[in-house]
């Protein structure tokens, strides 16, 4: 995989999204990149349960942005509802989350999806060692995924989110809470938020601590 700037991804422009179900050409663009990714991840996962018999993967899940959440990003950002500017500045339109057992797993399997000549690296974010501020911890790629057309290849920007069960548990939950409550959450309660993101984290490093020591305990089943 080599290092891609947004500028060298081509993408077909037919227009600004109304509607997904109308616009089948963006569509189809962004879920055959986004069906793709899963794919790769899931023959990593079979990989890794027939050599090591465990799956790093504990689940999947795929969504495309809604062409409602679309807009309302780019007017937050300030930028004008157009489709190049869409194309080059809205990096998540699809998007892929892998739920992995430990945190080595993210690492790992995130190197091998990088490792796959043919997708681009778009960028890169690691909130596992670099935390946001509130707490929230996931690994991002940006992937450029190559969609075959009938006279041309496109890249395709994906966003995989890759995090543990337990961060999972967090940003979900956190999700909600933001989005249920349309006032400011006062300082004391985010500061508890952040907190509990801190002690899972910490529950997270312990289980990986466990397993990598049960790991080396010999099997003597064999
Ligand atoms: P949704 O509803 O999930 O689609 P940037 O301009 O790069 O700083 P951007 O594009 O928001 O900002 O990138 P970033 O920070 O990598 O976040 C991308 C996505 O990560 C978000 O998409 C969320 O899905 C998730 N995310 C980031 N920060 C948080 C957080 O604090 N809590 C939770 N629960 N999720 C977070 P969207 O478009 O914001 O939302």
């Amino acid at each position: 995989m080599s290092p891609a700037a947004l500028s060298d991804i081509k993408v077909p422009a037919p227009g600004f999204p109304e509607d997904f179900g109308q616009l089948t050409e963006t569509e189809m663009l962004y879920s055959g990149a986004v069906r793709a990714v899963c794919t790769r991840l899931e023959n990593l996962n079979q990989e890794f349960r027939s050599r090591q018999r465990r799956s790093p993967i504990q689940g999947i899940t795929h969504r495309l942005k809604t062409p409602q959440s679309i807009r309302e990003k780019m007017l937050r950002r300030g930028l004008p509802l157009e489709y190049e500017v869409m194309r080059d500045q809205i990096t998540d339109i699809g998007g892929v989350r892998v739920i992995c057992s430990y945190i080595e797993d993210i690492y790992e399997l995130s190197a091998m999806l990088k490792r796959q000549e043919d997708i681009l690296l778009i960028n890169e974010k690691d909130y596992i060692r670099r935390p946001k501020p509130n707490g929230y911890r996931s690994y991002h790629l940006i992937l450029g995924v190559p969609i075959f057309l009938s006279e041309e290849k496109v890249f395709i920007p994906v966003e995989v989110q890759m995090r543990t069960i337990a961060m999972e548990f967090w940003a979900s939950l956190e999700h909600q809470l933001r989005y249920k409550n349309h006032s400011e959450i006062p300082e004391e309660l985010r500061r508890r938020l952040t907190s509990i993101a801190d002690i899972i984290f910490r529950e997270d490093q312990e289980m990986q601590q466990l397993f990598t020591e049960i790991s080396r305990i010999p099997d003597t089943k064999q």
